[in-house]
C-alpha cells in the first residue's frame, strides 16, 4: 500500500456521532483518506430537554495551535469546513487558510443543526458569505443557507436554486452545489451545480421517510474526500452522491430524536 491521501475537518465535534467531525471521520476512512481534525466547538444533545443542541465553541488559540499542527506540520490534500460557531471562528479559519493556500477546500456553510432551529446569528452568516466562500473550491449550502447566503430569501424551486448558485459562485466559490433535498413537493432529489456560468442539474433518487442526521457533513466530506484523491469536481460531487445516498438508504434511529446514516453502507451495494 502506498501513502494515503490526507484530509482535514475544521469541524464541531457531534457528541452524538451521527453529524460534524464524527461524520467527517467516517467519511474520510470509508474513502481511504487519512482524516484529521481542527476541533472548532463541541456540540452536547441534551436529554433532559427534547434533544436540545448546546454549542460550546472551542477557544481561539486552541482552534489555532490544532491548525498550524496540522497545515503547517503535516500539509493535506484538501480540507473542508463545518460548524464553525462564531464570527471570530470564522475569521481566524480564514486567515489561517489564505497563508497555506489549502488546494481543494470544501466549504459546508453551516447555520444550524437539524432539530436546533435557531439560526445562527446574521453575523456569522455574513462572514460565511464575505470571508470563507470566496476560498471555497465547492460551497454546499442546503436551501435555507443558499437562501440566506444569496439574499433571495425563501428558495423553493429549481429555478430559485440556480439563480442562487449562480450568484453564489459570482461571490467567488469555484463551485456551488445547492442541496435541494428538502425542497417541497419534489420527485427527485434535485441539487443544482454552477460555476458561475454553466448551470448542471443533479438528479438523484428521493428516499422516503429516512433518518438524515449528518447527511450535509457526510456529502460535503465525501467531496473532499474525492478531491484530495484528485477528481475534478464534478466527478467528485457525483462520486459523492452516490455514497451519500447508500448511507442515506440505511439509516438508523439512535433515540426518538435522531437518526444518522450509516457511513459503511456504501461496502453493500
Ligand atoms: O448537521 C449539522 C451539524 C454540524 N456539525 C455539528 C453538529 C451538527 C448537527 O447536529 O452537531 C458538530
Amino acid at each position: 500500500m502506498g501513502l494515503p491521501f490526507k484530509a482535514l475537518t475544521i469541524a464541531g465535534s457531534d457528541t452524538s456521532g451521527g453529524a460534524g467531525l464524527q461524520a467527517d471521520i467516517k467519511t474520510f476512512q470509508e474513502h481511504g483518506v487519512y482524516g484529521m481534525v481542527a476541533l472548532t466547538c463541541v456540540v452536547a444533545q441534551n436529554p433532559f430537554a427534547d434533544w436540545r443542541h448546546d454549542v460550546f465553541p472551542v477557544e481561539l488559540p486552541t482552534v489555532e495551535a490544532q491548525l498550524h499542527t496540522v497545515l503547517e506540520g503535516i500539509g493535506v490534500h484538501a480540507a473542508k469546513t463545518g460548524l464553525l460557531a462564531t464570527k471570530d471562528l470564522i475569521s481566524l479559519v480564514v486567515s489561517v487558510l489564505k497563508k497555506y493556500n489549502v488546494p481543494n477546500l470544501v466549504v459546508d456553510p453551516v447555520m444550524v443543526c437539524k432539530g436546533a432551529d435557531a439560526p445562527l446569528n446574521p453575523e456569522v452568516a455574513e462572514a460565511l458569505r464575505d470571508e470563507l466562500a470566496p476560498l471555497a473550491t465547492v460551497l454546499t449550502p442546503n436551501l435555507y443557507e443558499a437562501g440566506i447566503m444569496s439574499g433571495l430569501g425563501v428558495i423553493d424551486s429549481v429555478g430559485g436554486m440556480e439563480a442562487a448558485a449562480v450568484r453564489l459562485a459570482k461571490n467567488g466559490s469555484r463551485f456551488v452545489l445547492v442541496k435541494g433535498g428538502k425542497l417541497k413537493g419534489a420527485t427527485k432529489a434535485a441539487d443544482v451545480l454552477s460555476d458561475g456560468e454553466k448551470i448542471t442539474r443533479l438528479e438523484g433518487e428521493l428516499i422516503p421517510d429516512v433518518h438524515t442526521h449528518g447527511a450535509g457533513c457526510t456529502l460535503s466530506a465525501a467531496i473532499a474526500a474525492n478531491l484530495a484523491k484528485g477528481m475534478p469536481v464534478p466527478v467528485a460531487i457525483e462520486k459523492a452522491k452516490e455514497f451519500e445516498t447508500a448511507a442515506i438508504r440505511a439509516s438508523f434511529p439512535l433515540n426518538k430524536y435522531v437518526g444518522p446514516l450509516r457511513h459503511d453502507a456504501w461496502r453493500n451495494i
